[in-house]
């Protein structure tokens, strides 16, 4: 029997892995994969909230599972699978639907943000979307939840949506914890909000390093510095906060004498910040390749997950009917 602490997170298939979604959570999620039973799903059900073309739906879907098989979410360590291949999810959503108040799915931060970006389009299920995200999580029991600092307000909500049920119909759903991986919030390039596929505003996992070089080059820094001579202040750099996740402690500090004493350029903290990036990248990208080559490997993968999922899923699922009352 399987004694490891359980954890659940999500992402979704809205195109291509960013490095926010890799220092902010899929990294974390690889290391806890030594520790903890882990379940990783590709949310698609989370992806149709907004507006989408169900024609590249599957493909991106895929590829998701490509990406976060390539930077090492291994199916032999963990429990991979997509969303929609586990209907218990939506099934228990509902249930959940029928014990959370109206009134608080309105004030998600992610809500108002996403609902001011799709004012033609804002549907039920972008409302509801923390419900179905709270049965994502309440299904597998689990213990916590790794995320980046952006879904804090998320999790908080699922373990309100626990006691709510819990309270009403007995104790059944743990209350589970919120994990921060190391890059909590990363910025965009604009620096000006967070790392975002929808904003445009990202730096790809798997993205061409030509491509990642040509967005950092005219990318934001201590706008201080208008010169090369100017002293900067690195705190103040968007670009400094992504030296932190990838530069070795002793260059950072040559990095930071550098900029301060003005003895090197914004262009020149750039390139060391790149060589270090590629240093975490190149091997993803390759392994990307590789599995390009064996989409079967990925299929089979992602049909097992499904299956082990569900086995747990209906379990809980059951479980949760008939503290409800519902006629078995
Ligand atoms: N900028 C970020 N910094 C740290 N963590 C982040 N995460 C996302 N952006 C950052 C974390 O990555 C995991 C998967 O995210 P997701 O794709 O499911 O959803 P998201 O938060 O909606 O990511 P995006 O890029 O902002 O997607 P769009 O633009 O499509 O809505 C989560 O754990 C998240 O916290």
């Amino acid at each position: 029997m399987n004694t490891r602490k359980r954890i659940l997170s999500g992402i979704q298939p809205s195109g291509t892995i960013h490095i926010g979604n890799y220092f902010g959570a899929i990294e974390n999620w690889v290391r806890l994969t030594r520790e903890y039973d882990c379940f990783f799903t590709i949310v698609d059900l989370h992806a149709i909230t907004v507006a989408y073309e169900p024609a590249l739906l599957p493909k991106r879907v895929f590829e998701a599972a490509l990406d976060n098989m390539a930077a090492g979410l291994d199916p032999e360590r963990c429990t991979i699978f997509v969303q929609s291949h586990v209907p218990e999810h939506t099934e228990l959503c509902w249930l959940l639907n029928c014990v959370t108040p109206l009134g608080e799915l309105g004030r998600m931060t992610q809500f108002k943000e996403k609902s001011e970006r799709e004012r033609e389009n804002v549907t039920a299920g972008l409302l509801n979307y923390p419900i179905l995200q709270a049965a994502d999580i309440l299904i597998y029991k689990a213990d916590a939840v790794p995320v980046g600092e952006d879904q804090a307000q998320h999790l908080e909500f699922t373990r309100e949506v626990a006691r709510r049920f819990n309270g009403r119909f007995g104790d059944y759903f743990p209350e589970p914890a919120t994990l921060i991986g190391r890059g909590a919030r990363v910025m965009g390039i604009d620096g000006a909000s967070k790392m975002s596929k929808s904003l445009g505003n990202h730096i790809g996992v798997v993205e061409d390093p030509d491509a990642i070089w040509e967005k950092l080059r005219p990318a934001k820094t201590d706008e201080a510095r208008k010169r090369r001579s100017d002293p900067g202040t690195p705190d103040l750099c968007n670009i400094f906060s992504y030296h932190k996740l990838v530069t070795p402690e002793g260059e950072i500090q040559e990095v930071v004498a550098g900029c301060t004493g003005a003895t090197i350029g914004c262009i020149d903290c750039k390139k060391i910040f790149f060589k270090n990036l590629m240093k975490v990248l190149d091997p993803i990208r390759e392994r990307r390749q590789a599995l390009e080559k064996d989409p079967e490997r990925v299929r089979e993968a992602l049909q097992e997950g499904a299956r082990k999922a569900r086995t747990i899923a209906r379990e809980t699922l059951d479980g949760a009917k008939k503290l409800m009352g519902l006629l078995s």
